[in-house]
């Protein structure tokens, strides 16, 4: 047997042993032998997904789903450049994710040979760490270095911070030999996973008589011991939470986008931050404008963001342990003036906005625990703010790309077969994503709502683009397109309503939405 079977077979062993269950693949001839291992070893998860941009997404879908990294496996060449998106948003939302990219020879690379590109380093900046063997795989390697050397791939997408890790596998001729042989060795099995958690950490004194504090939870993954603890600090204090922070609960405010304009009363002594950034680019501003004398931000690793100029102080801590130690010692006496000028400041005023209120209208019908994935642009803003939403809330913020939107709700769906999924997007989103569809086993927990506008909306409520009409084609893009020759295309259910049926006082939403696969198409324009 040869010496790059025996490694690829060990080199997936190494993921089982592991604990890694989810496997993207996109296809390809010089990924195949890497591939064939993980079908060798067995017990994985696997799912086939031709657009490498769209597979990327799916993986981070899948890792949201089951809080461990997932593995995306493509060919060399631009196959690799295609998985850039996914991974960058990987890395700004902070989720575990593995790709594996077959490579040439390095001698071929400028050669003009086909499909050989720069693959060292390539996710540059993006990327918490790039891997490559030390030994040529075509010689012989140490089951024990190859699991040594998966590990601290898989350790490092799940420190702290979590994110994206690339493995790059250069593969020569022939690589093809024994692909069809059975599994080589009998592997020792040994789930070697295991986190750290950091839990009584101390808060500074400053928290202790602080009358006026203010918290603001910004995109965070879903955290019941922080939601529980945050619900307790809400009956006392103004605790903002954006829609993507899964921290909402009875007395927490929505971090409404048609915010009223702040005042000095709204003025904290302190701000309490966690979670990564925020939607509402009204409350970024405004915080921006706001003196802000002191703020803390509890982090879970990784770079803080400064995203209010307000130079944070960084706690590496547990949020939810450190407010829990803090609360029950909170000696000041918080100031009910300051809550309830905040509760106001962020008090939903009736929006006449059709969009606003097919979004909302659909919100106040999904089951709690449903998992809802909003698309960027427009959907996402009229989210904002909303008393009601599943406890499980995602959305590419991380860099806020319109192009993996319903790929990452397909992954997340695959991963979580008993959960079901809604996703909400525009229509210049879902049309950019459509291969989201294009994989297998397609799942069949997703229902895909599509507000169609005929083009990107949110171009026409920034002010600048309508000053000269030409460029309309260019930035709002219109279009005539709809949803339901690419339903047709993967035989998934379709159904289509005009917004005034949708909205119409008779009209039964909760009806309309109880499909759980297809897509579901509303037109607005
Ligand atoms: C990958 C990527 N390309 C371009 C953009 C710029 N962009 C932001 S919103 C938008 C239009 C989105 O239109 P649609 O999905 O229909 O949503 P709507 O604006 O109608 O709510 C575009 C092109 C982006 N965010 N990401």
């Amino acid at each position: 047997m040869s010496h790059l079977r025996q490694n690829l077979d060990s080199f997936a062993h190494a993921f089982k042993a592991l604990g890694i269950k989810h496997i993207v693949v996109s296809p390809g001839s010089r990924n195949a032998p890497i591939v064939a291992g993980f079908i060798r070893i067995g017990g994985f998860n696997m799912l086939s997904a031709p657009d490498e941009r769209a597979a990327a997404f799916m993986a981070m879908g899948s890792a949201q789903a089951t809080g461990k990294p997932a593995v995306v496996i493509c060919t060399s060449g631009t196959a690799v450049l295609n998985l850039y998106p996914g991974i960058c948003e990987a890395y700004y939302q902070r989720i575990p994710l593995i790709a594996i990219s077959a490579d040439r020879p390095e001698n071929l690379i400028d050669q003009w040979d086909g499909q050989t590109i720069h693959q060292k380093n390539i996710f540059e900046k993006h990327i918490l760490r790039s891997f490559y063997p030390e030994t040529d795989l075509h010689e012989s390697i140490a089951e024990t270095e190859l699991l040594n050397f998966v590990s601290q791939a898989v350790e490092i997408s799940t420190g702290e911070p979590c994110g994206p890790v690339h493995i790059n596998l250069p593969l020569k001729e022939p690589i093809y030999q024994g692909l069809d042989i059975a599994v080589s060795a009998s592997f020792a099995s040994t789930d070697i996973t295991g986190k750290k958690t950091q839990d009584k950490v101390q808060f500074p004194t400053e928290w202790l008589n602080a009358r006026k504090i203010l918290f603001l939870v910004g995109q965070n993954k879903p955290d019941e011991s922080l939601r529980y603890v945050l619900q307790s600090v809400s009956e006392r204090f103004p605790v903002l939470t954006d829609v993507l922070s899964n921290a909402q609960s009875d007395n927490t405010i929505g971090c409404t986008e048609n915010m009223e304009m702040l005042s000095d009363v709204h003025q904290p002594e302190l701000l309490i931050t966690m979670g990564m950034g925020v939607v509402s680019k009204n409350l970024k501003m405004q915080l921006r404008q706001l003196y802000i004398p002191l703020h803390f931000h509890l982090g879970d690793g990784g770079f803080t963001g400064d995203p209010f100029f307000t130079k944070p102080v960084t706690l590496q801590a547990k949020a939810s342990a450190i407010l829990a130690n803090w609360i029950q010692q909170y000696e000041g006496g918080a100031d009910s003036y300051f809550l309830h000028a905040w509760k106001s400041a962020c008090n939903e005023v009736y929006n006449q906005d059709n969009e606003y209120e097919i979004v909302r209208s659909i919100l106040k019908n999904l089951p709690t625990d449903a998992c809802l994935q909003l698309g960027n642009s427009m959907v996402v803003r009229y989210a904002n703010g909303c008393a009601k939403l599943p406890n499980t809330v995602f959305g590419n913020r991380g860099t806020s790309g319109i192009d993996g939107s319903v790929s990452t709700a397909m992954g997340f769906a695959w991963a979580s077969p008993e959960q079901q999924v809604y996703c909400i997007t525009g229509d210049i989103g879902f049309l950019y994503d459509k291969n989201a569809w294009w994989c297998n086993p397609l799942p069949e927990n997703i229902l895909v709502i599509i507000i169609n506008n005929r083009g990107g909306m949110i171009f026409d409520r920034l002010h600048g683009p309508e000053k000269l009409p030409e460029l309309r084609n260019f930035v709002h893009t219109p279009h005539n397109f709809n949803a339901k020759a690419i339903a047709e295309h993967y035989r998934v259910e379709y159904h289509a309503y005009k917004s005034v049926e949708w909205l119409h006082p008779t009209a039964n939403i909760s009806t309309s939405l109880e499909s759980s696969s297809g897509i579901l198409e509303i037109f607005t324009a």
